[in-house]
C-alpha cells in the first residue's frame, strides 16, 4: 500500500495504527492510500471506518476485539478478505462493482451485492442468517452447503444455474411453501434447485496439526483446505467439499482440531458438533480419525474412542476409521502389520487403520533450542497437558446433554443403512412432520440458541 510517494506504505500503517481501537479514514484530495492494505492481529482494534480508498486489496484477519467494519465506496477494491475476527458479524461490500475475490468468516450477515464476484463460498461461515449476493452479473457459481442456519438469501439477477440447498433448513422451507413468490428466498427464474441429494459424509476429526486438512485436500483433490506451517492450529470452522469418486458422491467435512491453540476446549466441541449437524439431512457415512504417527499409540486411540464413546452410542465406533498420517514407511507390509497389532490392543476397534504419507506443502521451521530448556519445556507442556485434560472431562459431561438438545431440534435421519443415525433421539424425519410440529421445531431453535453454550458449559 503506498501512502504517499517515497513512504513505505505497509509499514507505515503498522507503525501509525496498530495500536488504535478506532481506525477512521476517508479518501479525498488529503489521502492517497491505493495498492494493497493488510490489518492483521491488530489487538485493540474494535471499530474500523474506510471510505472512498483506491485500495486494490483488503485483508482484515486476526483482529478479536474488532466488532465494526464499516467499508464503503471502493471503487477500486479487487479482493477483499475479513477472517478471523469472531465480533465482526455483519460485512457490506455491495457495490464494489471490481470486486472478483471474497472471503469472509464467522459472519451472520453479508451483503455483496453489484459486483463482480464469479465464484462465492460462504461455507466459512456455518452461522450465517442473511446473505445478498443480488445484482452480481457475473456469479456463477454459489456454495452455501455448510449455511445450515440460513434463514434469508437474495441471489437474484445472477448467473446462477443450479444451486444445492439440501442443508438450508429454511430456505427448503420457503421454496416448498412459497416457490418463487417468497420474501426470504430470492433467485433467478431458470435456477435449479438441489432439494436433495445422496452423498457420504466423511468427517475428519483429530488433534491439531495431525494433518486433517491435507487429508481433505488430498481426497477433494483440491486446495481449498487451508493447512499449517507452524505449531499454530489453522483450522478455525468446520468447512465441507464434495467429490466424486467411481461414481458416488462424497462430502468431505474438516474439523478445528482437539487442543486448537486458539480456542478453548468447548468452543472446539460446539464447532465439531456444528459439523455433525451440517450432516443431519443424510447422516454421516464414515467418521475419519486421523493421529500423527509420531502421537500413535492405544493411548491415543483409547482417549479419542473414549471421548466419541461420551457424547454419542457405542456403536458410532463402527463407522470410525483411524488414518495413519505422516507414516513414511506406508508402502512397508511389516510396519503396518506392526500397527495392526497395536490396534488389536486397542478398546475394541472394530474398523480398520488407512497408512498415509500425504505430501506437505510447507516446511517446518524448528528453533535449536539448549537441552535444559527443552527439558524444562516439556515439563510445562505436560502439567499444561494434564490440568487440560481434566477440564476436557469435565466439559464432556455437559455436552453430552446439550448434544441432545441439539439434536432434538434438527431434523435427524432415520435411515440406517450405511449411514450411522443419530438414533439416541426418535425424531421425525421432513416428509412426516406436520406444519404444527415445524413451527415448534423452529421455535426451539431459536430459543435453544446454541451460542449459549459457552457461558454454561465451561464453568
Ligand atoms: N510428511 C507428512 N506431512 C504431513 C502429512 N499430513 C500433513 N502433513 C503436514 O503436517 C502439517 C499440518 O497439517 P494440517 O493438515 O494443516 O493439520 P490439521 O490437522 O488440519 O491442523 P489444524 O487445522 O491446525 O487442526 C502441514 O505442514 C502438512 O503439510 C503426511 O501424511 N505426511
Ligand atoms: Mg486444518
Amino acid at each position: 500500500m503506498s501512502k504517499k510517494k517515497g513512504q513505505k506504505g505497509q509499514q507505515w500503517f503498522d507503525e501509525n495504527y496498530s495500536k488504535e481501537k478506532v481506525i477512521v479514514i476517508t479518501g479525498g484530495w488529503r489521502s492517497n492510500f491505493t495498492g494493497s492494505l493488510k490489518i492483521e492481529s491488530f489487538k485493540n482494534l474494535e471499530s474500523i471506518s474506510l471510505k472512498k480508498l483506491e485500495l486494490t486489496s483488503l485483508e482484515i484477519s486476526n483482529c478479536t476485539q474488532l466488532n465494526k467494519v464499516d467499508l464503503s465506496e471502493h471503487s477500486k477494491l479487487t479482493s477483499l478478505s475479513v477472517t478471523g475476527c469472531p465480533n465482526i458479524t455483519k460485512v457490506d461490500c455491495s457495490s464494489s462493482e471490481k470486486l472478483t475475490e471474497l472471503k469472509v468468516s464467522d459472519l451472520t450477515e453479508l451483503k455483496c451485492s453489484n459486483t463482480s464476484i464469479e465464484i462465492l463460498s460462504v461455507n466459512l461461515c456455518p452461522g450465517i442468517k442473511i446473505l445478498d449476493c443480488s445484482n452480481n452479473d457475473k456469479l456463477i457459481n454459489l456454495d452455501i452447503s455448510n449455511c445450515t442456519e440460513l434463514e434469508f438469501l437474495d441471489c437474484s439477477n445472477s448467473k446462477l444455474t443450479s444451486l444445492d440447498i439440501s442443508n438450508c433448513e429454511y430456505l427448503l422451507e420457503e421454496y416448498e411453501q412459497n416457490n418463487n413468490k417468497s420474501k426470504m428466498f430470492k433467485y433467478p427464474s431458470i435456477l435449479k434447485i438441489i432439494q436433495k441429494r445422496i452423498t457420504k459424509n466423511l468427517i475428519i476429526i483429530g488433534r491439531t496439526g495431525s494433518g486433517k486438512s491435507t487429508l481433505s485436500n488430498v481426497l477433494t483433490g483440491s486446495e481449498d483446505f487451508e493447512e499449517s506451517d507452524c505449531s499454530n492450529s489453522v483450522t478455525m470452522n468446520f468447512q465441507k467439499k464434495g467429490f466424486e469418486w467411481n461414481g458416488k458422491s462424497f462430502n468431505v467435512v474438516d474439523n478445528v482440531g482437539f487442543y486448537n491453540t486458539h480456542l478453548s476446549v468447548n468452543e472446539v466441541w460446539h464447532k465439531i458438533a456444528r459439523s455433525f449437524c451440517s450432516t443431519m439431512s443424510e447422516g454421516i457415512s464414515q467418521i475419519l480419525l486421523v493421529i500423527d504417527d509420531s502421537r500413535f499409540s492405544a493411548a491415543e486411540v483409547d482417549k479419542t474412542f473414549g471421548l466419541l464413546n461420551s457424547i454419542f452410542e457405542n456403536d458410532i465406533l463402527d463407522y470410525v476409521t483411524i488414518v495413519r498420517t505422516k507414516f513414511s514407511n506406508f508402502k512397508s507390509k511389516k510396519e503396518c502389520d506392526a500397527g495392526k497389532k497395536l490396534r488389536n490392543e486397542m478398546m475394541n476397534p472394530r474398523r480398520d487403520i488407512v497408512y498415509v504419507n500425504n505430501p506437505p506443502t510447507n516446511i517446518q521451521i524448528t528453533d535449536e533450542e539448549d537441552e535444559e530448556v527443552v527439558i524444562i519445556n516439556k515439563k510445562k507442556f505436560w502439567l499444561k497437558r494434564w490440568s487440560f485434560w481434566q477440564k476436557e472431562q469435565e466439559v464432556l459431561r455437559d455436552l453430552h446433554d446439550q448434544m441432545l438438545q441439539l439434536m432434538q431440534v434438527h431434523r435427524l435421519p432415520t435411515n440406517k443403512t450405511g449411514y450411522y443415525a443419530f438414533n439416541m433421539v426418535k425424531c421425525k424425519t421432513k416428509s412426516t412432520e406436520s406444519k404444527k410440529n415445524k413451527r415448534k421445531r423452529k421455535a426451539a431453535a431459536e430459543e435453544n440458541n446454541i451460542e449459549s453454550w459457552s457461558n454454561t458449559s465451561q464453568q
